[in-house]
């Protein structure tokens, strides 16, 4: 049997990508002794996480596990397999876990590392990462388990995260022209994460994004979007909105909508129901509805609410 199905053990190209050297370099370090190494039935070389930690201690290389002493397995295991076995559950369990016991600052350590693991696109660490981890929050809250003050804690240390994480969105090259969306929650709605990772996708596919925060009036968006010439409109809704104001809002940004201000109009949220649209008018020159930051993204790359978004025949041949 295999001796080698520790989550501990890591290969070659997994100590090489924490340790951001080459492959090689780590091949290197096995055949001169300075890492132990063991080997598979198969004969592949394995090394465990401790060994690769002590050598990185010892050699003043960083990795992203150094926040996290002594809990590196931990955070290693989870992160592995939020990447390989598309599963947030170990990770949402030793956040849980954190919050509880008040060590928020090495919660966000691990969203914040997470959010920015080449191996999980941002809108999956939205959607499955911080939404499901939030869910649970939420529930927990419901069921008593965890205080008021909790929940708005580890509230603002996702903010934080996501500022953070905006921070390190490559800056747009000078004198680009960039297309413009104003983003903000739906009049009533005092939740805002959902908006800030909307303006985070939005920013890194390139866009100039004004952010209005949670509870925006429904005017202003149709205000907003005037005097900055925006391409693009996001509102995102959560409960206890209901499909019905989203409805409602679709209904009076279209009495304000003038063609001679085109936008493409895109709602999102965590609704349970999708509003029923047949009897509306609907003058955007878009309408999108989006459950997920991963429909959204791919509705961007396929050009959702560029003016003229310009196909060059050529390039595309
Ligand atoms: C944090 C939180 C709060 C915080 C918000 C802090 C903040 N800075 O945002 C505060 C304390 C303010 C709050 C207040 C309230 N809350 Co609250 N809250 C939550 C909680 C725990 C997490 C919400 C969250 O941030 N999720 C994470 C984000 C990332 O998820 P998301 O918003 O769904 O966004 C994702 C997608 O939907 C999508 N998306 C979102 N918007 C858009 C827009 C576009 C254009 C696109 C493309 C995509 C998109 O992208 C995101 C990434 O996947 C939820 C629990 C839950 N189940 O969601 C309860 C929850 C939503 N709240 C609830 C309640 C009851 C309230 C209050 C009424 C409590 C009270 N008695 O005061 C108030 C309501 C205030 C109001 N008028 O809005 C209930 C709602 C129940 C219901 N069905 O009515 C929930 C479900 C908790 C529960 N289990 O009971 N809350």
């Amino acid at each position: 049997m295999e001796r080698f199905n520790s989550d501990l053990h890591l290969t070659t190209s997994q100590v090489a990508e924490l340790l951001s050297v080459h492959p090689s370099t780590v091949k290197r370090w096995c055949n001169d002794g300075d890492l132990d190494v063991d080997k598979t039935d198969g004969g592949h070389r394995r090394i465990h996480l401790q060994d690769v930690l002590r050598l990185s201690a010892d050699r003043a290389i960083p990795t992203f596990l150094d926040p996290f002493q002594p809990y590196e397995g931990h955070v290693w295991t989870a992160v592995n397999h939020a990447v390989d076995s598309s599963s947030f559950h170990r990770v949402h369990s030793l956040a849980m876990g954190w919050l509880t016991r008040g060590y928020i600052e090495r919660l966000g350590a691990l969203f914040h590392a997470l959010g920015r693991h080449p191996g999980v696109p941002f809108h999956r660490f939205c959607d499955e990462g911080v939404r499901g981890f939030m869910r649970e929050v939420g529930e927990t809250w419901r069921s008593g388990r965890l205080r008021v003050g909790e929940e708005h804690m580890v509230s603002e240390a996702l903010v934080e995260v996501l500022v953070k994480l905006r921070a390190e969105i490559p800056a747009p090259p000078a004198g680009e022209t960039r297309p413009v969306a104003i983003v903000g929650s739906m009049e009533g709605d005092r939740h805002n994460i959902g908006g800030l990772c909307v303006r985070l996708i939005l920013e890194s596919h390139g866009w100039e994004v004004f952010f209005l925060g949670a509870d925006v009036p429904v005017e202003d968006f149709a205000a907003m979007q005037r005097t900055r010439s925006a391409d693009l409109v996001c509102v995102s809704f959560a409960p206890p909105n209901t499909a019905a104001d989203m409805k409602r809002a679709i209904r009076i940004l279209g009495e304000f909508y003038q063609d001679a201000h085109p936008y493409t109009l895109a709602l999102g949220g965590d609704l349970s129901e999708s509003p029923f649209l047949e009897d509306l008018e609907i003058p955007f020159r878009e309408l999108g509805l989006f459950g997920s930051l991963e429909q959204f993204d791919r509705a961007l790359g396929d050009g959702l609410g560029v003016r003229n978004a310009a196909i060059d025949i050529d390039e595309v041949a």
